[in-house]
């Protein structure tokens, strides 16, 4: 038997899903840090984002130690969680879904596989983050927040207790977490656990997990022995299409074009909201270039680990042969669809047949009446 078939054969199936909220369901970290930014300038101080990875997964009172600790902060750590826990709670009618989120507890409710929601923040903040969107309340059967056991993540008594709830047995829960706490508390609880790490480059952290995915878009439950997707068109996911546009600018100046992938790059400038708000990887759809009409496009949005970028760039690559540049151009994309996650390769010449494949994957879906419609999108002619 190859190694490849005997991981596969030891993947335990599940029959239930525990899932994390904030980082793994929420797209909570925006607004912590925008909330410790205000909080912090109260005492003088500038937060500066580098300790996000000392707070994710952790209960309130161990996160606000931490930062009081840190920054040295003049108070004790009951009453910087008394000044913090107010601006959190006018935020929370703000926090999005995360990608795949809502799509995975539709899919999962749909299919009758049990959910439970399990949580190192207080029951009263889940239950208010999560009435702001709809349907998720009824999706669980059980709701378990950190005040509600001993002992918070890593420790395994909220999953434990979580299964017991579901009237599962350990091994048939799939656990779905962000955080190492969380990824921690999975296994010591002696479940299956797919990690979803929050913070970008952290990946390699998460060697504990049974799997490790880069967003809810590249869940395969299939590999759990759970109901598999069924929105996959060829190859493609179909998405809320997306917008971006501006004039095209000088990119990394790697020679792309020599490679034959030249990729018409967008300034992040202004778009760092947008850009954080979607995972990296492949993505699909309009190019529509103010003086010469609209063509397919496929692109890439991160961080390019083959050349390890320390921005996460834009770099979306016509399908069309030009016979010339067209630096400075005013560039319209509509995003309609996902391809795959980014991924490192061996070789340069690997990376290259991968991206062509994408190409052909993107020039081939984009004839779909589903994807093909966004074609006339107005957003793409007026400039
Ligand atoms: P840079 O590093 O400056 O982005 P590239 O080698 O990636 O250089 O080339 C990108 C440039 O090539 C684009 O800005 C555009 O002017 C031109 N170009 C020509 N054909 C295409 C195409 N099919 N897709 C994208 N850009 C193209
Ligand atoms: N770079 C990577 O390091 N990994 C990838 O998986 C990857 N996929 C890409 C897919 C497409 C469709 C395109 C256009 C680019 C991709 N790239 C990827 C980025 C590539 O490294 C980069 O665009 C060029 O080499 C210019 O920097
Ligand atoms: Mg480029």
């Amino acid at each position: 038997m190859t190694e490849k078939m005997a991981a596969t054969s030891l993947t335990k199936f599940v029959r239930c899903v525990i899932l994390d909220l904030d980082g793994t369901l929420l797209n909570t970290d925006g607004i912590v840090g925008n909330v410790l930014k205000v909080l912090l300038s109260r005492y003088g101080k500038q937060w500066d984002g580098r300790e996000t990875h000392k707070i994710v997964g952790k209960t309130p009172f161990e996160a606000a130690a931490a930062v009081v600790e840190d920054y040295q902060l003049p108070c004790s750590t009951i009453e910087f969680v008394s000044q913090i826990s107010p601006l959190f709670s006018d935020q929370w009618c703000n926090i999005k879904a995360l990608p795949g989120a809502n799509r995975l507890l539709k899919h999962l409710k749909n299919h009758g596989v049990p959910m439970a929601l399990a949580s190192n923040s207080p029951r009263e903040s889940i239950e208010a983050k999560i009435s702001y969107h709809d349907g998720w309340k009824s999706s669980f059967s059980v709701i378990i927040g950190g005040d509600e056991v001993r002992t918070g993540k890593p420790s395994p008594d909220m999953f434990l207790e979580a299964a017991k709830r579901l009237s599962m047995e350990p091994s048939s829960c799939l656990v779905i977490e962000d955080s190492l706490p969380g990824v921690t508390a999975g296994k010591a609880a002696e479940m299956q656990v797919v990690a979803v790490p929050s913070l970008p480059k952290h990946s390699h952290l998460y060697t504990a997990a049974d799997e490790v995915i880069n967003s809810l878009l590249d869940l395969r439950l299939e590999k759990w022995g759970l109901p598999p997707f069924e929105d996959w068109v060829d190859g493609t996911l179909p998405l809320d299409p997306w917008y971006i546009g501006g004039p095209v600018i000088k990119g990394f100046g790697r020679g792309s074009k020599v490679l034959g992938i030249p990729t018409a790059n967008l300034s992040t400038k202004g778009y760092s909201d947008l850009l954080a708000e979607h995972p990296s990887g492949v993505y699909f759809g309009w190019a529509g270039l103010s003086s010469r009409g609209v063509f397919k496009m496929v692109m890439s949005i991160g961080w390019n680990p083959y050349f390890d970028n320390k921005e996460k760039t834009i770099e979306p690559w016509l399908l069309h042969k030009f016979d010339e540049d067209f630096y400075g151009e005013e560039l319209r994309l509509v995003i309609v669809g996902y391809i795959r996650s980014e991924a490192n390769f061996p070789s340069l010449e690997s990376l290259i047949a991968k991206i062509h494949e994408d190409g052909e994957i993107a020039e081939k879906a984009l004839e779909l009446p589903l994807y093909s419609s966004y074609k006339n999108d107005p957003y793409l002619r007026s400039s």
